[in-house]
């Protein structure tokens, strides 16, 4: 019997959009008010996971000091505002800042939660494209960039990244990445942890290769401690090994890879015994490691944040594509697959995007433009450097880069010199408290939601579109509809702008939503013109609010390459040239070993970058934002377990708790980021109360990957002090 209220009781079905893993939720809400957020086990693809973070859709959408409403700075602090006041404020200051001083002076960082929401990324590009501003920035080159990079170079598209197939492979090799934590990246798979012990369970070995002994090293057959930034030396010693013996195999892959010979020759020099010496891996177990991955049946090697964000970021991932290749598992079940997507943002191509590398370089570092966006370690200095071309308005939007962009301490103290900063953000954060304009979108919950990005990184290909569960208020306007007002505002005071009715009435007409239901119809999947078949549409789509299955993925070589002569590119220029720049700083890396302490990152399961702690549910318990620190460093320092310690860097010094423990190598130290919440002006009072300290501070922007421009978060030296009294 079900009672009244029971009755009452709505279940709205849709895809968590906090993270990649696209987990199904089922939430139930009663009069507007959200009872309870669970796991679907309907979901084909999560069946059923969920993660403690679930809970920030609810605290988020509830959460009382989310802003609802515009907000412009004024002499006497912050004051509300119309959107329509608002807007037109923007285009004003925008306008005027790029007639005097050209359309390069305004700058535009997008952050992550941009491509979890396909409307701020839709309404993003075409906003982006309208400022035709060379000084494009986001969170890709703290991040995930070096896979972009070698993608476009070897199979000619940023976006082809091959994703392993987890639930097939009988040999997985993690190189940097942590997803029993953070479910899984650049490779979108709910429920990880149970699909990497049923990888267990059938036979097949996961090896964690990680400078930290991780909750995903805890479940795996095999840890070896690498010394940050030494990566590429494990995989070139590998590859040595593997030619060394004949076990190189392209199979059906050879008639249309170029470069074997090239790469051959590349790792001919780099011994077991060398990498030994930089990685302080065994020979021993190197060996091993090659010999396993190429005598296993299907074996994939994936590397992720520890892996790209480091000095020698795009290496790396190439020599990741390297192996996975000349063991012949690219494209083939087991292996390292590509997806096809319902809705297929390389088919459809174009854009800066499509692109690699460009001419363009920062104007003061010299660092390259790549997919129409330049590295944002440059950002705070192409604000703060006097001169001509100097960045003088900011857009960020979905981001908060004073805590998540190395040397945030200096972008902090730069963004007041802009003269104008819009904030397209819901919360008056580290970054936007030094706005002059925040414009505060709707929170997911509000919106409709179809993973354009993580479906094409996802194990298997599945589509699932989501409805609305509330419609946006009357006073509330979604990120896409912020874009397109600025946009217009901005086009119609440009004169070069010389639009037709026709093209008015398309931009108008091309919403988000019905570019998706363009590309769905049109896609892979799609129905097409014919209104009696069977394939896929938005509205099938709707009807099916728990997702649908469309299999595993399948091999698709050599018709999915972008290549110019569609043939995979082993060893392109750049990267085999940037071997001489690894091979110059081995002798230094080899003699910092001894000395040196280097800081990398850690994730919490409850956190999510910077932004979920306003959440209580999810930053109560004990303190997250430590320092770990191996027994015998802490003994050499006479530091104890829960002192406070000074960390400093050349960039700067701040304090945290201390926790010893031999999951670190000796010679690492780690903390987490997105934390550092005790700078003033900010109005989120419980991420305020947990503080803790910004790990940005330490990181240096001078520390990039040189070829791709990515940020070197991870390896940064370091020295610690204890500062308080219980020395060990
Ligand atoms: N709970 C939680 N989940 C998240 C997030 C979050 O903040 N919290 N963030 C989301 C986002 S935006 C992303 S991009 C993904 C990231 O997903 P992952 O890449 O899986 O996440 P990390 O935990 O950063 O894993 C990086 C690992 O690299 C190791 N490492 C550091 N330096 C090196 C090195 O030089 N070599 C090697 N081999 N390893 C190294 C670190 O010890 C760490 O274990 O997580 C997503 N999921
Ligand atoms: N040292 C170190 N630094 C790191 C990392 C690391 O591992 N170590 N990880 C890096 C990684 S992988 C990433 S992805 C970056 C993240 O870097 P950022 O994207 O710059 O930072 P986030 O903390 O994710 O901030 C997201 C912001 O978006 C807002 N927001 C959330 N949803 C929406 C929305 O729908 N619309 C709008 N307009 N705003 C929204 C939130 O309020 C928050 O202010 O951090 C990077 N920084
Ligand atoms: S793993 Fe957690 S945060 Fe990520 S999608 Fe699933 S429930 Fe959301
Ligand atoms: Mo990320």
């Amino acid at each position: 019997m079900t009672t009244a209220a029971e009755s009452n009781t709505h279940i709205h079905r849709r895809s968590c959009h906090l993270c990649e893993a696209m987990c199904g939720v089922k939430i139930a809400v009663r009069d507007g008010k959200i009872l309870s957020v669970r796991g679907d086990d309907d979901d084909p693809f999560s069946r059923g996971h969920v993660c403690p973070k679930v809970v920030g859709l609810k605290d988020v959408h509830e959460d009382p000091e989310r802003l609802r409403e515009p907000m412009r700075r004024t002499a006497n602090g912050w004051e509300k505002i119309s959107w329509d006041a608002a807007f037109e404020l923007a285009v004003t200051r925008l306008d005027a800042i790029r007639k005097q001083h050209g359309n390069d002076a305004i700058a535009l960082y997008f952050g992550n939660p941009t491509v979890h929401s396909y409307t701020a990324f839709l309404g993003g590009i075409r906003f982006a494209r309208s400022l035709r501003t060379r000084n494009r920035y986001s969170a890709t080159s703290v991040d995930q960039l070096p896979h972009h990079y070698a993608a476009q170079a070897m199979y000619g598209h940023q976006f082809l990244l091959p994703i392993p197939d987890l639930d097939r492979t009988e040999f997985f090799l993690l190189i940097g990445c942590n997803p029993v934590v953070s479910n899984g990246s650049l490779m979108t798979v709910p429920d990880v942890t149970r699909r990497l012990k049923d990888l267990r369970a059938r036979g097949g070995r996961l090896v964690v290769v990680d400078p930290r002994r991780t909750e995903t090293a805890d479940i795996a057959d095999r840890h070896l401690f690498v010394r940050p930034g030494t990566d590429p030396w494990l995989l070139l010693a590998m590859l040595h090994v593997i030619f060394a013996e004949g076990r190189e195999r392209c199979g059906r892959l050879e008639s249309f890879v170029e470069g074997l010979e090239a790469v051959r020759a590349a790792c001919r020099d780099i011994t077991p015994d060398i990498a030994a010496r930089a990685t302080g891996i065994e020979a021993e177990e190197i060996r091993r490691l090659a010999r396993d991955f190429a005598t296993a049946p299907s074996a994939v090697c994936h590397g992720r944040m520890g892996a790209s964000t480091q000095e020698f970021g795009a290496l790396t991932q190439w020599l990741i594509q390297v192996l996975n290749i000349v063991t012949g598992n690219l494209d083939r079940s087991g292996g390292a697959m590509f997806t096809k997507p319902a809705f297929d943002l390389v088919s459809l191509g174009g854009g800066p995007s499509a692109r690699g590398t460009s001419a363009r370089k920062t104007r003061v570092s010299g660092l390259a433009e790549f997919g129409g966006e330049f590295p944002v370690a440059a950002l705070a200095e192409e604000i703060d450097t006097p001169g001509d071309g100097k960045i003088r308005a900011l857009v960020t939007s979905a981001g908060n880069p004073v805590l998540s962009t190395p040397n945030g301490s200096r972008l902090d103290r730069a963004l007041p010199e802009l003269d104008f900063l819009l904030s397209i953000d819901f919360y008056l954060n580290e970054t936007s408290r030094h706005a002059h304009l925040i414009l505060p979108p709707t929170f997911a919950l509000e919106r409709d939601h179809y993973d354009v990005i993580f479906h094409a990184l996802a194990i298997r290909n599945t589509a699932k579109y989501c409805t609305p569960l509330f419609e946006r208020t009357e006073t509330a306007r979604h990120d896409y509809e912020i874009f397109a007002a600025l946009t217009e505002g901005l086009e119609a005071r440009d004169e070069r702008v010389k639009k037709s009715v026709f093209a008015k009435l398309r931009d108008h007409w091309l919403t988000p939503h019905r570019t998706l239901a363009l590309a769905l119809r049109f896609g892979p999947y799609g129905a097409r013109w014919n209104p009696f078949a069977d394939g896929l549409t938005l509205k099938r789509l709707r009807d099916r609010p728990e997702g649908v299955d469309l299999g595993p993925l399948e091999p698709c070589l050599p018709a999915r390459l972008r290549t110019p002569n569609r043939r995979i590119q082993l060893a392109p220029t750049p990267l085999l040239d940037d071997l001489q720049r690894l091979e110059r700083r081995r002798e230094a890396i080899v003699a910092d070993r001894a000395t040196t302490l280097l800081l990398i990152g850690r994730r919490d399961p409850r956190t999510n970058n910077s932004w979920l702690h306003n959440s209580a549910r999810l930053v109560k318990g004990p303190r997250r934002c430590t320092l770990r620190m191996h027994p015998d460093d802490a003994l050499r320092l006479s530091i104890a377990d829960g002192s406070t310690v000074e960390v400093k860097s050349r960039t700067g010094a701040i304090r945290l708790p201390l926790e010893i423990t031999d999951e670190l190598a000796p010679g690492v130290v780690s903390m987490p980021h997105g934390w550092g919440h005790d700078r003033p002006g900010t109005q989120t009072s419980i991420a305020s109360a947990h503080a803790g300290a910004s790990i940005n501070d330490l990181t240096d922007e001078r520390l990039v990957d040189a070829l791709s421009g990515n940020a070197a978060l991870n390896g940064v030296p370091v020295t610690v002090q204890c500062i308080d009294e219980r020395a060990a």
